[in-house]
């Protein structure tokens, strides 16, 4: 069991929860170790089709824990790029290589490493009373997690540039009307929205949504005649697939698809 994280497993979906609310959920050494062993569990499940990572309290999540880096001499030059290389890199890596949906169910606010790690997942619902910030440069930093790849692609260089350089808080309407991010939804209404796309996707053609992630991914990398190969193979062999089967035998017999993720 952990100590910095919930992972709770019901009818397909995994539910990681970030939990150090005392922190808004910030970043120490353990919690990254817990999640990094969370993601490789639900990886590894055949029976979890989907994950939704959350945070506890009132915060999605504030990136790095900076007690932990209050804590040497000032006059200490501290190796950043380490943290990254060992945590933040992975984590983002694991979020986009997992076969099997992400639902960002942003519960408050995500400030920077914990905005960046948001925007890693594929769907992201925020609730009307969080909020993103690129608070990186606000402690002379600059955006990670991947924040300077998503950012340009999701709203455009300009935006990109004003929410690296300023630091402001970009409340959950206005990343939804930026296309930040897929859905802003009433607080009262967050966890029945996250809960119903969950079982959505948990009931799906769980190959079919890694193909489409990988395949959404390799886009921007990708020449047009690269990513038409990448479709047709990837297709290819969802043809095989029983979902593909069943897909096609409910549509003919106009009843609802029994999906297995097989
Ligand atoms: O170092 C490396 O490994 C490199 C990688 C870096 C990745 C990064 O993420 S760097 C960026 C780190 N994060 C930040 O700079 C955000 C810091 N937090 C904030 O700016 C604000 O807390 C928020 C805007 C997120 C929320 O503001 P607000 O007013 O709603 O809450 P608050 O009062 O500031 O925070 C509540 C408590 O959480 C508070 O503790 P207290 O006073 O009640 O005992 C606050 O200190 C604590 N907290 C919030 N964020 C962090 C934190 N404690 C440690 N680290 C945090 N990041």
């Amino acid at each position: 069991s952990y100590r910095h994280i919930r992972l709770d497993v019901e009818a397909g979906v995994a539910t990681l929860t970030l939990n150090r609310p005392e922190r808004l959920n910030s970043f120490n050494v353990e919690m990254h170790e817990e999640v990094a062993d969370a993601l490789a569990v639900v990886r590894d499940d055949d029976a979890t089709r989907v994950l939704v990572l959350t945070g506890a309290g009132r915060g999605f999540c504030a990136g790095q824990d900076l007690s932990d880096r209050a804590v040497a001499p000032s006059d200490t030059p501290r190796d950043l790029g380490e943290s990254i290389d060992l945590y933040y890199g992975p984590l983002v890596k694991a979020l986009r290589s997992l076969p099997k949906p992400v639902i960002g169910a942003v519960n408050g606010v995500a400030a920077g490493a914990g905005a960046n790690i948001a925007l890693a997942c594929d769907v992201v619902i925020a609730a009307r009373s969080a909020s993103f910030i690129q608070a990186f440069s606000k402690i002379g930093l600059m955006p990670d997690s991947a924040g300077t790849f998503f950012l340009p692609q999701l709203v455009g260089p300009a935006r990109a540039m004003g929410l690296a350089l300023l630091a402001e808080k970009l409340p959950a309407e206005q990343a939804e009307a930026w296309g930040l991010i897929w859905r802003c939804v009433d607080d009262a209404d967050f966890a029945a929205t996250v809960e119903s796309v969950a079982r959505q996707l948990a009931s799906g053609p769980t190959l079919a949504y890694a193909r489409i992630k990988e395949a959404i991914y390799s886009a921007k990398l990708n020449t047009l005649s690269a990513q038409l190969d990448l479709e047709r193979d990837s297709q290819r062999e969802l043809g095989y697939s029983a979902d593909y089967r069943e897909g096609v035998a409910a549509f003919m017999a106009k009843r609802a698809p029994q999906f297995t993720g097989k």
